[in-house]
């Protein structure tokens, strides 16, 4: 089993026995020297080259917050996603997953809770199909550099783009029009809160990212990143690739109590949710009782009718087929054989991931601290070449 040996610009340019040493000694055994000799280096650093940006070797970067355990909405915007670009990846691309624990203390946690969501969502991105020999899983306070470059970039992050969020104010339950100005925003928000998609852009520019996959909701995080990057470049050189949001096809997967809102980890109702971790009776009893409407009949209306339509999209993403397609077939059934059969594909969907979940979490070996540990490991080691450029660059 080897694994690759990329390059500053995440170009590929060997391969090193494995398991990973954690000496940072390995055998590089060079592959095909013509497809090495083609290798630019230094893409982004120094001697940038005018190739088009599109022929860059890609680093594809993405994180989730450890707040619980990861629920349908988690699984088909962003996880799925994760699993699907591993899985189609080039050689020479990059993946670096983490597990952003320091976004989550933005809202008060308790230690003990924390600690355990940390490992269950180890364990639940293993689960989905990430493999630690292929992408790079790692807790993200376990890498200091990413809290160092989101002090710089907040030198040159603006107060006025950063109150425009929506985040801040969802989160303190504030409407999205709510400025500064207001009084509950001028008590309850605090910096660490305000300033999320700061530390955001770090986690993606520390790693040179290009390609960060999210949900919809994320979108207007992934453009402050980009501006955050070019106003850097400007300022100091060519140093950040200006990442681009790939948006999962399930934008936002919606409650099941209140479906017109996002689904999410915080939810007061926890059959809001489907979990990762739900067992085929907890899902059936979920969708049983997910709030539709009293109209007769299946039909995809998302404004008129959210619930039914927030059922048949979930559907549709484990079904393939359209939400019109999947209305003819079900247009003159009730509503109880919609839920049924979705019921039938949720299940099934998840059971695997379930079973694969309880067996990693059942293990003492201590496999998931080893994981992490090789995840932080070649992490440090990526942020690391970052940050001496970054620092350079500024004097530092
Ligand atoms: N309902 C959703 N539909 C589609 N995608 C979603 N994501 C989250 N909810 C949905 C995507 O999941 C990834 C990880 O999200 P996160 O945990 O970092 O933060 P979040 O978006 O705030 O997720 P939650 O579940 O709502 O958590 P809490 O309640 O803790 O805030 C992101 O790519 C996100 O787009």
């Amino acid at each position: 089993m080897y694994r690759k040996i990329t390059r500053l610009d995440g170009r590929l340019v060997g391969f090193a026995s494995s398991p990973r040493p954690l000496n940072g000694r390995s055998i590089v055994t060079p592959f095909k020297a013509d497809r090495l000799k083609s290798y630019r280096l230094n893409r982004w650093f120094g001697n940038c080259t005018t190739k088009h940006a599109s022929d860059a070797p890609r680093t594809i970067f993405s994180g989730i917050q450890p707040t619980g355990v990861p629920h349908l909405g988690n699984y088909l915007g962003a996880l799925r996603e994760w699993v699907r670009l591993q899985n189609s990846a080039t050689e020479e691309t990059q993946l670096i997953f983490s597990i952003v624990d320091l976004h989550a203390l933005t809202v008060p946690q308790k230690c003990h809770m924390l600690r355990g969501w940390r490992k269950e969502m180890l364990a639940t991105l293993i689960a989905v199909g990430l493999d630690p020999n292929r992408s790079t899983i790692f807790y993200q306070s376990a890498v200091q550099s990413h809290a160092e470059l989101y002090w710089i970039l907040c030198t040159i992050a603006s107060i006025g783009y950063l109150s425009r969020m929506t985040q801040w104010k969802s989160k303190l339950q504030l409407p999205d029009d709510v400025t500064l100005e207001n009084p509950a925003a001028r008590s309850e928000l605090r910096l660490g809160l305000f300033s999320y998609p700061v530390l955001q852009a770090a986690d993606i520019l520390v790693h040179r990212a290009t390609h960060v996959p999210v949900g919809e909701d994320q979108r207007q995080h992934l453009e402050f990143s980009r501006n955050i990057a070019n106003t850097f470049n400007h300022r100091y050189g060519q140093i950040f690739p200006a990442p681009k949001a790939l948006i999962s096809p399930a934008r936002r997967v919606m409650s099941l109590k209140e479906p017109t809102v996002k689904m999410s980890k915080s939810h007061s109702d926890p059959r809001s949710r489907i979990l990762l971790t739900d067992s085929s009776e907890d899902i059936r009893k979920k969708i049983q009782v997910a709030l539709t409407d009293s109209e007769e009949g299946v039909t995809y209306d998302p404004i008129r009718r959210p619930g039914v339509s927030n059922l048949l999209e979930i559907l549709s993403h484990f079904d393939g087929r359209t939400c019109e397609e999947l209305v003819s077939e079900y247009q003159f059934a009730s509503l109880r054989a919609l839920k049924e059969t979705l019921t039938g594909q949720v299940s099934d969907n998840l059971a695997p991931i379930r079973e694969r979940y309880l067996q990693l979490i059942a293990n003492k070996g201590g496999y998931l601290d080893a994981v992490s540990e090789q995840g932080a490991h070649a992490a440090r080691a990526n942020a690391e070449q970052t940050m001496s450029h970054v620092r350079n660059v500024m004097g530092l």
